[in-house]
């Protein structure tokens, strides 16, 4: 209901050419699909047998006798049987990794068929390396795993019937699997007429006992308290216009994973919505349907929904002020997920999916910092992209010529307004054969990339991945000579409507496809003398497009499930891996045409777990609206906890016009985004930030130099997620864990380990707002100063908001290293000198990191980078400021788990930047003027404005010395003291 009303609000809102409704019917409700509806009414069957105060006891036990240990005790296997089919065989596989993270596996074996058991190929990094250490001891009635500190232990168990797998630390649940008893597995069966008469009512009696009426009595079958006594889809389902053949019948997957002491729960991309996840489930539940993951081209899809949307990440984070857990579940098809608090501080999920085996992975924790290595551990971290590509992107649908290109290109820079890249759309391409120019409006692509290239920006090209099926079209005849498409029910090729007309789907699951994709993108020409895209240059990057699959005649615009890929599987089984595929041979196809190798940039609008490897995302088609911008900030959010970092929502909103206002603080947005992207639909106006009246030209102006003023911020934050796994942006429990009313709050976050605190503005005529501190600490106002002080408990400070001034503070205790000599794009950057902005901290101190590379090669894997720490310590008479060298300080993996080589302080990197200079020292907080500012025996000049002190708990601005020229070089150790 809740949902209709927005629809029929957007709709009011949004301009007459754009009133196309959002097509809720095009996709499905859990009622409308046969599995979620199986997998709900089993959970409200439980929940029935529950409040009736009968005992609903799961029929899944694991037989004691049939365990063994394996790879030394870190592994068990086991059988697990259903009271139901005592005759099916599950195997249960339970191991602990070295990191304490507990996955749980469980197939049907010898079954009548196989169940897809390959996600957790795609979406690992590698295999994950068993504990050395931790062993299983099987005991009477549970199978149990001891690791951990002693004050700190992590206990796992597996108890034996019913089968509950219990992870606790110090005696606390953190994660029950099956505690609710919804675990069901459905085995293979034959389709005959005797197993639908199994599950029917078998028969209706009259019983009349004397004197009284006959009653209805339905025998049930023994099975029916647990699956019910009807069949419902198991074999064929339609929906609209589209069945649903189901061959190999029904093999869905249901388990409630629950979180006693955890009240908030975050993850499970993408959906807009808030971070804190809202319930779908039990009184007062905000969403009626469950959480979606489904891979789909929702055309204008609501601003607040469960709704699936174009990339599914099966992770989910459990919070409470003692810990954070998180439960990765490994499976591509489709999959429902509710969510229940049945009290405020804990929570149940119920997650029902199509098809595959059950693996499911127990993230320990025990703080948000654990959570996202043990995850990157498992799928990786982000890689660390192109430095360039953190500049603003400029794209539209389209830039219609090569000329046009170029004419866009002058005018940022009549206006010396910056960008880093622009972008092409479907319309270059000849009728949507991607990689084949358009010759009319694109005669001299490679002259275009080169004069873009001549003035230090890149150029990304839409490759969608849509075949058009015409033997003119290289691609196409090649793929079918090779027999690489994806097949339809009846075995031949896969057939399709997209932009393209009828179109064909490259199989990326079959590996013959791998090597020849990725020659298709040789700018030199292939070896063997086939088609290439010689029309390019290695300045050229990639955006996938379209890839969930997108396909207009399909059942809710999207592929068939009961076509066919390599290996037999059917697209049900790796829907929503599908997608990730494509952006990550797309990824090796840009990297390995440049020699060396330069990093690739690939921005894919479907993903998957494990995508953050290949490259960065975006939010899809969303609206002009305020809602859209607001909302995009938490699906930002929630992208980057569940390793997606290089994310972005459309800077206007892809749909609409926005009004100036509108447009002038979605650049702020951008700007505090990790991808910043400004796009348009075809039929909006022209928008690019040059076109603007006065005052938002220079304010949006102002709000890019910010940006690219604070690139050494960006990639610093880049270059730690690449490490540690910590979400380049970061929501208030990543930071402030213990800090429980900051658990919600989604609207602000924070940059990195920076300290900046941003706040994005994203209603009409906002002027001031509040901003939440969540500790006893100082924040200052990014541009005038003034000192706000948090307290433990929390506290809202109000903050001026004026357009010009997006709400932005800096954490007392964080040294910020930024480059404020306004470029027209970062090339131009690499040798301009640092300001460092120390803000002290109530205790008066402060740190912080710089990092930086040649930002295209994989140079940094040879230890050729900068990494310095600045460090601030007061004592009753002095402050000093410090830099080291942090390459000592060597992480033990690096991006893509490539080991790093020993770093050299002395690199040849590090070597070219020698005479880059620190051109200037802020100093926020002092107590007081200094009587002198030395580095080494130079006395240096400065100059001292008054104001409040960081230390003691007064408000206001704060003082502010500025040291200029201290003649100190980004990358030497330097001492600067200031005498109090
Ligand atoms: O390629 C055209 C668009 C693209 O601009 C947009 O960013 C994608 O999300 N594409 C979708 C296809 C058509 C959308 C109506």
């Amino acid at each position: 209901m809740r949902s209709l009303v927005v629809a029929a609000w957007l709709l009011l809102l949004l301009p007459t050419r754009f009133v196309v409704a959002v097509k809720e019917q095009d996709f499905k409700k859990c009622d409308e699909s046969a599995f979620c509806r199986r997998g709900r009414t089993l959970a409200h069957r439980a929940a029935e047998h529950v409040t009736s105060g009968e005992k609903w006891k799961s029929p899944y036990s694991l037989d004691a006798s049939t365990i063994v240990l394996e790879d030394g005790g870190s592994r068990f296997t086991g059988r697990v049987r259903s009271s139901l089919y005592p005759e099916i065989k599950f195997e249960l596989d339970v191991r602990v990794h070295e990191d304490g993270v507990v996955r749980v596996r469980m197939d049907e074996k010898e079954g009548l068929r196989k169940r897809y058991d390959e996600a957790a190929s795609w979406a690992l990094l590698k295999e994950p390396v068993l504990s050395p250490s931790s062993k299983w001891s099987v005991g009477k009635k549970e199978v149990k795993v001891v690791y951990g500190e002693k004050k700190d232990q992590v206990e796992v168990t597996v108890e034996f019937e019913p089968l509950v797998v219990r992870m606790k630390r110090n005696g606390k649940d953190q994660v029950v699997l099956n505690g609710q008893g919804l675990l069901h597995m459905e085995h293979f069966r034959e389709k005959v007429e005797e197993n639908v008469k199994k599950l029917e009512a078998t028969d209706v009696e009259m019983v009349a006992a004397e004197g009284e009426e006959a009653q209805k009595v339905i025998q049930l079958p023994p099975n029916a308290w647990f699956e019910g006594d009807t069949e419902d889809g198991l074999w064929q389902e339609s929906w609209r216009s589209w069945t649903d053949t189901k061959p190999k019948g029904p093999e869905s997957l249901s388990l409630d994973i629950n979180f006693p002491n955890h009240g908030h729960v975050y993850g499970i991309p993408q959906h807009a919505t808030r971070l804190d996840l809202p319930t779908t489930k039990g009184e007062g539940a905000f969403f009626d349907d469950p959480y979606r993951l489904y891979n789909t081209d929702v055309f204008e899809y609501l601003a607040s929904s469960t709704t699936s949307l174009y990339g599914s990440i099966p992770l989910i984070h459990a919070h409470s002020a003692d810990s954070t857990v998180a439960v990765f579940v490994s499976v591509a098809s489709e999959t429902w997920i509710d969510v229940a608090h049945p009290t405020q501080k804990s929570t149940e999920t119920h997650w029902v999916s199509e098809s595959g085996i059950l693996d499911v992975f127990l993230l320990p924790g025990p703080a948000p910092d654990q959570v996202f290595s043990q995850y990157a551990k498992l799928t990786g971290a982000v890689q660390l992209p192109p430095h360039w590509s953190l500049g603003y992107h400029q794209c539209r649908w389209n830039y219609v010529s090569t000329n046009d290109v170029r004419s866009v290109q002058k005018r940022f820079d009549e206006e010396d307004i910056p960008v880093d890249v622009f972008w092409l759309d479907i319309e270059y391409s000849e009728d949507h054969k991607y990689m084949i120019w358009d010759k009319k409006n694109f005669p001299d692509p490679v002259d275009m990339f080169n004069d873009v290239e001549a003035l230090a920006r890149k150029m990304v090209v839409i490759v969608d991945p849509h075949i058009k099926r015409t033997h003119d079209y290289p691609v196409y005849k090649e793929g079918q000579e090779l027999d690489l498409f994806i097949r339809n029910k009846h075995g031949s090729e896969f057939e399709g409507w997209c932009w393209s007309g009828s179109s064909a789907w490259i199989d990326f699951f079959n590996p013959n496809s791998w090597e020849w994709y990725k020659s298709l993108y040789k700018f030199n020409g292939r070896n063997d003398g086939k088609w290439s895209w010689t029309e390019s240059t290695g300045a050229v990057h990639i955006w996938n497009d379209m890839n969930e699959p997108s396909i207009f005649n399909g059942p809710e615009i999207t592929m068939e499930k009961d076509s066919i890929h390599y290996g037999g599987w059917e697209h049900r089984d790796v829907h929503n891996i599908n997608g990730m595929l494509f952006v990550n041979i797309t990824s090796q196809a840009v990297k390995e045409r440049t020699t060396p190798y330069k990093r690739p940039f690939v921005l894919t609008r479907s993903f998957y777990a494990g995508a953050q490897r290949f490259g960065a995302m975006w939010t899809g088609d969303n609206l002009g609206t305020w809602e859209h911008m607001a909302v995009g900030i938490p699906m930002v959010l929630s992208n980057n906890i569940a390793g997606m970092s290089f994310a972005g929502a459309d800077v206007g909103g892809f749909f609409g016009n926005p009004e100036p206002e509108m447009l002038t603080r979605w650049y702020f947005v951008g700007a505090f985004s990790p991808f910043f992207r400004a796009h348009a639909h075809i039929d909006t106006k022209r928008r690019e930030p040059y076109l603007l009246a006065e005052p938002y030209k220079s304010i949006v102006r102002e709000t890019l130099r910010l940006r690219y003023s604070l690139l050494p911020v960006w990639y610093t934050a880049f270059r730690e997620s690449t490490v540690t796994g910590l979400p380049v942006v970061r929501p208030q429990y990543v930071v402030l864990p213990k800090n429980e009313p900051g658990f919600s709050i989604d609207d602000q976050y924070y940059v990195g380990a920076s300290g900046l605190l941003v706040k994005p503005i994203t209603e009409a005529g906002v002027t001031e707002t509040t901003i939440y501190i969540g500790e006893d600490q100082v924040y200052y106002d990014f541009y005038s100063g003034h000192a706000y002080r948090g307290s433990a408990k929390g506290k809202n400070v109000t903050v001026p908001a004026p357009l010009e001034r997006g709400p932005l503070l800096i954490r007392g205790g964080s040294i910020l290293p930024s480059r404020e000599r306004p470029r027209r794009s970062s090339a131009l950057m690499k040798r301009d000198p640092f300001t460092l902005k120390v803000a002290l901290s109530q205790s008066g101190s402060a740190s912080g990191e710089l990092y930086l590379d040649d930002g295209e090669s994989y140079g940094h894997r040879e230890g050729n980078f900068v990494w310095r720490e600045f460090v601030a310590e007061s004592t009753k008479k002095t402050v000093i400021i410090s830099t080291k060298d942090l390459g000592s300080k060597n992480p033990d993996r690096a991006v893509d788990g490539v080991e790093l080589a020993t770093y050299n302080g002395g690199n040849a990197f590090a070597n070219a930047l020698n005479g880059v200079r620190v051109e200037r020292i802020v100093v926020l907080g002092l107590k007081n003027r200094p009587s002198k500012v030395t580095l080494g025996n130079t006395d240096l000049e400065f100059i001292f404005e008054g104001g409040v002190a960081a230390v003691g708990k007064k408000e206001g601005v704060a003082s502010k010395l500025t040291v200029k020229n201290p003649g100190a070089f980004i990358t030497s150790d330097w001492t600067v003291v200031l005498g109090l």
